[in-house]
């Protein structure tokens, strides 16, 4: 447990801390949501220590996302959106002014303003969240096309290149650090079996079919905010990972998601399955704002599900095989049963593509 008083003092806070508590369900960075006192109004904000494991170079991640954020909120106020502040995160400034502070053993901390009213599910209840969830992303992407100025940094370099994640797998098997190879020949052997899927929207990238754009890459339903009375996408969050990419990789990580019949971690193989009207609402609310998508790009939104859970769940069975240490685990075998999970969705997802094809060019018409 960090001291969140004192990181509190490290940002120009304007009010009194009274309190702050774990929160959230992210695999990644420490967040906690802290309770001040503002002049007699009790307000919260949340205070995130950045892994430094994962990315290796958190000032670069926070230049990102400060660009990414202040070119949303000049968005919001230039067409005088009554509540700009709660439609984007925005960075509370350090002392010096920079959108982060490190604290006494050296890990960058940031602090937004708490969304109210608002929340992220790691679990889908309604079709509606669902077209909303990808409408939000797909205005996300719009967002970002036309950031002016350099290109972002990559703040993991290859992080969707599944060729990539699919040889970190043969390292970790090679190294076997906990001796784990033996027991999970049956993951390895679905992994390399699809090999040629792996290399299937790199290759398009490589060809010039798919183009690079600024993209999320981590559009996991929980990294968007829905109203909880209107369920609206009210704001996109977790931008470590805003960079070049493609947007096959944000729209298959919403079918990831957002389409299964259960929860990410579940180990219970028959409870796994496709929804299809999940899907078709995924699709609808992301074209109705993603309209900048080329025919290729169209043409394998179905295909971009099934990429992503596979990528996912190779990186799943690479950290279990590595002894856990990318990925946070609330139990023994954890990454694992994420991993099994996932390959039992892209086993549905196969299932299913052609009615997952057939609802794609339904609803492009
Ligand atoms: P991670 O990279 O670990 O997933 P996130 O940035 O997604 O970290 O934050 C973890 C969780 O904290 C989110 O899923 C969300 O529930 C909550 N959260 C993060 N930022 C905010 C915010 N500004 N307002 C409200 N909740 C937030
Ligand atoms: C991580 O940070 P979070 O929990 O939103 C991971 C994603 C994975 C996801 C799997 C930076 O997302 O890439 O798809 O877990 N983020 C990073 O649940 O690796
Ligand atoms: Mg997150």
């Amino acid at each position: 447990m960090h001291d969140l008083r004192a990181i509190s003092l490290l940002f120009q806070m304007r009010a009194d801390f009274v309190e702050a508590l774990p929160f959230g369900s992210g695999h990644i960075n420490d967040t906690y949501c802290a309770w001040y006192n503002q002049a007699g109004l009790r307000i919260r904000y949340i205070h995130q220590r950045i892994n430094h494991h994962v990315f290796k170079n958190p000032v670069q991640v926070m230049e990102n996302v400060a660009r990414v954020t202040r070119h949303a909120l000049e968005r919001l106020l230039a067409e005088g959106h009554p509540e700009a502040h709660r439609r984007t995160l925005t960075c509370i400034p350090a002392h010096d002014g920079k959108p982060y502070a490190a604290d006494s053993e050296g890990n960058l901390w940031r602090t937004y303003p708490f969304i109210e009213g608002a929340r992220g599910y790691d679990e889908i209840e309604s079709n509606e969240q669902a077209y909303q969830a990808a409408k939000a992303f797909g205005a996300f992407q719009k967002l970002t096309a036309d950031l002016t100025g350099q290109r972002l940094h990559e703040t993991i370099p290859d992080f969707h290149h599944t060729p990539k994640r699919l040889l970190a797998l043969e390292t970790a098997i090679e190294n076997d650090r906990s001796a784990r190879a033996a027991s999970v020949q049956a993951e390895i052997k679905f992994a390399r079996a699809r090999a040629a899927d792996c290399s299937r929207i790199t290759d398009l990238i490589a060809s010039g079919a798919i183009p690079e754009r600024v993209t999320h890459n981590d559009t996991k339903l929980n990294n968007v905010l829905l109203d909880e009375t209107t369920a609206e996408g009210i704001c996109v969050i977790d931008l470590d990972t805003t960079m070049p990419g493609s947007a096959l990789y944000d729209f298959g990580d919403m079918i990831r998601t957002a389409a299964p019949t259960t929860r990410e971690d579940d180990p219970e193989a028959g409870n796994i399955g496709v929804r299809l009207d999940r899907f078709e609402s995924l699709v609808r609310g992301y074209l109705s704002t993603a309209t900048f998508l080329n025919h290729s790009e169209r043409t394998h939104l179905a295909f971009s599900g099934k990429l992503l859970t596979l990528e996912c769940g190779i990186r799943f069975l690479t950290d279990y095989l590595d002894g856990d240490t990318y990925f946070k685990i609330k139990r023994q075998g954890h990454n694992l049963d994420r991993c099994r999970n996932q390959f039992a969705f892209v086993r549905a997802l196969e299932e299913n593509m052609r009615a997952m094809e057939e609802i794609v060019a339904r609803a492009s018409v």
